[in-house]
């Protein structure tokens, strides 16, 4: 297939279910420091780096700590969700997922990741989908977290595509941001009324059929 386009895909939330596994391990966090969040607030946490997150969430605790006990709740939170996390494999991966990358491998249009999780790259290799992105760009390769468009910006440049022909899909509404920030088709997963600065929004992987992405090919 003939197309100058490329394809980004978030990790959390839209490949695998792990936003859930962040929320748990950032409620823990929050209930050991002797508060709680909503999940309504893990909208906000969506997409955004583990050190702006846990900034937020002490924002919403109104609790400070030092420098050191800071770093400590961060290497703690992360252990956590790495116990979550231990145990993925490939049936981790959300329905739909795996036939819309499959299609567009197919079709040789260039695939990539933009995550801003520092642990993408070992989810990609646990579910045995990394071999199929071209290029994985997360939270080890960028300096400004979602919503700054840094790391779709990073992708289009690494597939060699213009960034006004990338599509971006997205769960969070800060990703959701960087997208249309760089320019790109930004595809919402999730619910409209939490995406609704998408340009499209679909409640799963499962609802994108094939003559969808191929439109977009098109576009
Ligand atoms: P880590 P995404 C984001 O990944 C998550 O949505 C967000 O909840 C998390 O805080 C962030 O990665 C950093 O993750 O702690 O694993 O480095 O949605 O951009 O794929
Ligand atoms: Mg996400």
């Amino acid at each position: 297939m003939n197309s100058n386009k490329g394809f980004i895909f978030d990790l959390d939330g839209v490949i695998v279910d792990t936003a859930n596994y962040h929320f748990l391990a950032w409620r823990k966090l929050a209930n050991n420091l002797g508060f709680d969040i909503t999940e309504a607030q893990n909208e906000k946490l969506k997409g955004v780096s583990r050190v702006r997150s846990l900034e937020q969430i002490l924002e919403w605790g109104n609790v400070s700590l030092s420098q050191d006990e800071f770093m400590e709740q961060m290497a703690l939170k992360n252990d956590n969700y790495l116990t979550y996390i231990s145990t993925m494999d490939s049936t981790a991966i959300l329905p739909g997922v795996s036939r819309a990358i499959d299609h567009l491998v197919e079709n040789n249009i260039p695939v990539a990741l933009g995550s801003a999780s520092k642990n993408a790259r070992s989810i990609l290799e646990r579910t045995g989908l990394y071999h199929k992105f071209n290029t994985v760009v997360d939270g080890n390769d960028v300096n400004k977290a979602k919503p700054n468009p840094e790391v779709f910006l990073i992708a289009a440049s690494k597939l060699k595509v213009e960034p006004s022909n990338c599509v971006v899909f997205e769960d969070s509404q800060a990703g959701v941001k960087a997208a249309n920030t760089a320019n790109m088709i930004s595809i919402g997963i999730g619910d409209k009324k939490v995406l609704g600065e998408a340009q499209h929004v679909f409640p799963n992987f499962d609802e994108i059929d094939t003559e969808f992405i191929n439109k977009l090919l098109k576009v």
